[in-house]
């Protein structure tokens, strides 16, 4: 046995331990990438637009940045699962609730998988979502404010990773465990995992409309770890498709103990007969506690519901719904052709890239040839699903995209490099370097029935000496390849935000007609919401003191405030009055210990302020809004806990 260890991490070490010196040397790196002709391909000219938005993760970050391509422009961070000082997001009353869970209020999260709403297999443009992995939550983004609307939990799941990905018609955004857990959580031994922890895989329903998320049914899988997942399309449209690792059910140095098997599995699940097998009432409601977290664009302000159950499902019960497809070795990234038939297995520890085929699988289906069981899901035969291998095409394949022209793209961490191979040939047609050791990679409706083929941007882990040195730390390298030939050309590297685990990219025309460029003052039903300078007021209702505050260029309203007294709570509700584009005004207050607030035009934010001190303390306007905004600016009158000191407001005169 210790042999065994010995020799699996020497193996663990030639294969991952070089990662960091692979590529390290930029000679050669920059031939052709300053070419005029290749500058001209990202050079977008002052005024002018880029022609694809891209919404990167930001991993640890716990947000989304969305970038402009060609040029690699960053345009906007998203607050997702993290506090945001920049817009006062996760710290204005409004938007607390967002980042509310079973675990209380969680201020950060590790968002992953950003992925585009569908219809007709098509990129819509409407909503991006995107999961966090720490404390299991899929977010849904508004592609028209780019504001985060919606946050669900996912109960029963540990290690929200192979998530969140959409069907062809946004039905269902999917999200899987990577951690098997004893469901429902229990006090029990570790050492008892195999056979008794399980996985919980999420199908998450998508009002067509609003969006609104609601968990329709978990599958509860064997005790695996499930890494990432895809939806069927075309053909497959109805099924979905999950990697799994650590098939040997091993709960310690998993480095090397789930790393036994020669091949661990896919798992293919029908979720339309599941979802009809629900529909009909099968599956069973288990006490649960996940929050609902849903902002309202008219309030401005978000709720937090805590939800007390959930539907599972035993996936023995549904014959037909789920199978076991084995897959070499240790998958990663599980990726599925723009037709639905090619279903590529990313092993992580194998040497050739296995792609298995959709029609084969019906068909062994259908045939009944199974290879055995595993708690009661067949398996299927290897050989009798396979579709072809791409014969060792690099080291530690991740991830794969499609650029709809029968190409496959996939990347190789151990060895930098991103391959393009050929659809059903499995032949090695271009390969070209990354900086360095890449991840992810994204092709605009690259996980789509239609992908817009002409960019592929790499995101790659490690940076070095990609830009000038900022210290032991340096943001994450992305780089951007023209695909539109036979041969990749790299175009450019740009910096990334936290750390990019894949991203979504579209064409930039339907989300750039459709994104709002203001509230409507008239729609704001904030019950805070000062409408017009005639609005504004203060009011006591005990120690609590409530500002109704206005700002418009270039004042406050009112401006001068008395009455607070030491021990109160302060809010201070700020409305911008302002209803002309890209005309924020921002508000903070000294010693403010949530965060500062930028107030879009018709938005009304809260920021709660507890003041310790007696003084005449000033607040001001974070955002440089116009000539004067060194003007904007008042006082805060705050008198001792004991004093008699009235409410009074003022703007323009002196408070008698
Ligand atoms: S996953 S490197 Cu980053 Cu979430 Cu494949
Ligand atoms: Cu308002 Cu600066």
């Amino acid at each position: 046995m210790k042999n065994i260890i010995t020799s699996s991490i020497a193996m663990f070490v030639i294969l991952f331990g070089f990662t960091s010196c692979n590529n390290s040397s930029k000679s050669g790196s920059k031939s052709g990438a300053l070419a005029s002709n290749i500058a001209e391909k990202v050079y977008v000219a002052p005024g002018e637009y880029d022609s694809h938005y891209a919404f990167l993760s930001g991993g640890y970050s716990g947000n989304v940045t969305v970038y402009g391509l060609p040029s690699g422009r960053m345009f906007k961070e998203i607050p997702v699962f993290s506090q945001f000082p920049t817009s006062g997001y996760g710290y204005s009353e409004e938007t607390k609730p967002m980042l509310n869970t079973s675990h209380g209020f969680i201020p950060w999260g590790d968002a992953h998988h950003p992925d585009i709403s569908q219809s007709k297999g098509e990129l819509d443009g409407r909503w991006v979502f995107i999961n966090e992995n720490n404390t299991p939550r899929i977010a849904r983004i508004s592609l028209t404010t780019f504001e985060t609307e919606e946050i669900i939990e996912v109960p029963n799941s540990a290690g929200n990773h192979s998530s969140s990905f959409v069907t062809e018609n946004t039905e269902y955004v999917v999200a899987g465990t990577r951690f098997s857990v004893p469901i429902p959580q229990r006090d029990m031994p570790i050492k008892d995992y195999k056979g008794n922890f399980q996985g919980a895989l999420s199908f998450i329903s998508v009002a067509p409309e609003t969006g609104n998320m609601d968990i329709k049914f978990q599958v509860l899988m064997p005790g695996f770890n499930y890494d990432l997942s895809h939806p069927g399309r075309g053909k497959s449209h109805g099924w979905f498709f999950f990697t799994t690792y650590n098939t040997e059910e091993a709960s310690t140095l998993l480095e090397v103990n789930a790393s036994q098997n020669d091949k661990d599995f896919i798992a293919a699940i029908n979720w339309k007969k599941i979802e009809e097998y629900v529909n009909n009432g099968g599956g069973k409601m288990m006490p649960a506690n996940y929050a609902h977290n849903v902002y309202d664009e008219h309030t401005h302000t978000a709720t937090s519901t805590m939800k007390k159950e959930v539907r599972v499902v035993n996936p023995i019960e549904v014959p037909g719904a789920v199978y076991f497809i084995p897959t070499p070795k240790s998958p990663h990234g599980c990726d599925v052709d723009p037709s639905g038939e090619y279903i590529v297995g990313n092993g992580k520890l194998s040497a050739n890239l296995t792609v298995h085929s959709f029609t084969k699988m019906l068909d062994a289906i259908e045939n009944k040839k199974f290879a055995g069981e595993a708690y009661g899901i067949p398996i299927l035969n290897f050989e009798d699903v396979l579709a072809g291998v791409v014969e060792q095409p690099g080291l530690g394949p991740l991830h794969t995209e499609f650029d709809g022209k029968g190409n496959a793209y996939t990347t190789f961490f151990i060895s930098s490099e991103v391959v393009k191979w050929k659809l059903g040939t499995w032949e090695v047609i271009d390969r070209k370097p990354t900086y360095y050791s890449v991840g992810h990679l994204t092709i605009p409706g690259g996980n789509s029935g239609k992908p817009q083929g002409k960019y592929m941007f790499a995101m790659n882990k490690i940076t070095k000496d990609r830009y000038l040195p900022t210290g032991p730390e340096m943001e994450h390298s992305a780089q951007l390849y023209d695909i539109s030939g036979d041969k990749m050309e790299l175009l450019l590297d740009f910096p990334t935000h936290g750390e990019p685990h894949y991203a979504a990219a579209m064409e930039a025309s339907i989300i750039k007609e459709q994104s709002q460029k203001i509230y409507k003052l008239a729609d704001n039903k904030h019950p805070y919401a000062a409408k017009s300078d005639a609005d504004t007021k203060v009011v006591r209702e005990g120690k609590d003191v409530h500002i109704y505050l206005t700002t418009i260029r270039s004042h406050f309203s009112p401006d001068n405030i008395e009455g607070v007294k030491v021990g109160d709570k302060v809010f201070f509700h700020v409305t911008n009055l302002e209803q002309d584009f890209d005309v924020p005004h921002g508000f903070a207050v000294i010693g403010q210990n949530n965060s500062e607030l930028l107030v879009m035009p018709g938005q009304t934010k809260t920021s709660v302020w507890e003041p310790k001190q007696v003084g005449v303390w000033p607040f001001y306007c974070t955002d440089f809004c116009s000539a004067l905004h060194q003007e904007m600016q008042g006082y805060i009158r705050v008198s001792a806990a004991d004093s008699d000191t009235s409410i009074k407001w003022s703007l323009g005169e002196d408070i008698e």
